[in-house]
């Protein structure tokens, strides 16, 4: 049946666009993941439910730095993930994120839970450094009865060798807050800090990550709860709009971002506008 007339909506992508995969710069993995979840599950929906809003952006266009969202972003079909198989999950997020790097092109991650991540940060070489936004450190060594799930996955990442920098951390256990002290390869920039000195914060990014080819993965949790209420473990006094503008574009500014996620949205009906208005902010930085 050929009635273009009556096909009225945009096609399911983010955006809308059209791109094809071989024009495109970036590729949009929609990672329908939430297995290890404890207590309010739900993140699988949130890629379908991120794409959609973003649909009913009203301008990709912003005032104030003239830029605008790049359309050369091709929107990739969900995958198909075996509920609580976190092992097999990991190995094909891996694989998928892998073929994104393969084809030269930019895997732009919408979550699912923050284990997320782990499968693909696994996908790119090792002297990729690590850049987490989140308000909980995710370094428990296990978590009921698993090593490895969305509070424990950076634990893993920090212990095969990868350099890792936590941004905004304001809620942390004793025995996360020992390990952390102890290693080398992770530094942790609490919320206190950025709360005391902010601008003195942003040098430290700069200076840790100035010429790194940075994965940068951002869970929805690190924003207050008044502008993202839609997350599973709410903490109080997280990063208003203008302050994780302020981060990532301070990171874009000394570092080579070759790959982000956004993890942990809940959509309710709020939360995941503000999660693609989000990733339209990163996305016109990067160009
Ligand atoms: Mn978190």
């Amino acid at each position: 049946m050929e009635l273009p007339y009556l096909y009225l909506k945009p096609p399911r992508t983010f955006l809308g666009l059209e791109c094809k995969l071989e024009a495109a710069k970036y590729v949009v993995l929609p990672i329908p993941f939430d297995s290890t979840e404890s207590y309010k599950p739900g993140q699988m929906n949130a890629p379908r439910a991120i794409i959609d809003a973003s649909l009913h952006i009203d301008s990709i266009f912003d005032p104030k730095t003239k830029k605008k969202v790049p359309t050369a972003i091709y929107t990739s079909k969900e995958i198909e993930l075996p509920r609580g198989e976190v092992d097999e999950s990991m190995k094909r997020i891996k694989e998928l994120v892998g073929e994104v790097i393969r084809l030269g092109k930019i895997p732009v991650i919408i979550g699912g839970e923050h284990t997320v991540s782990f499968g693909a940060l696994a996908a790119f070489e090792k002297r990729v450094k690590f850049v987490v936004l989140d308000a909980h450190a995710d370094l428990r060594d296990e978590f009921e009865g698993s090593k490895l799930n969305y509070a424990t996955f950076c634990r893993r990442i920090v212990e095969n060798g990868v350099e890792v920098i936590e941004i905004g951390v304001r809620s942390i256990s004793e025995e996360e807050y020992v390990f952390a002290n102890s290693s080398k390869n992770l530094k942790i920039l609490y919320k206190w800090e950025l709360d005391e000195d902010f601008d003195k914060c942003l040098e430290k990014i700069e200076k840790f990550l100035k010429g790194e080819r940075i994965y940068l993965s951002i869970d929805f949790d690190v924003l207050d709860p008044s502008i993202a209420r839609g997350v599973s473990h709410l903490e109080p006094n997280g990063f208003n709009w203008i302050q994780i503008c302020e981060v990532l574009t301070t990171i874009h500014s000394c570092a080579q971002i070759v790959g982000f996620d956004l993890v942990e949205v809940i959509p309710d009906g709020f939360t995941e506008e503000i999660a693609a208005k989000l990733l339209c902010y990163l996305l016109s930085l990067l160009g």
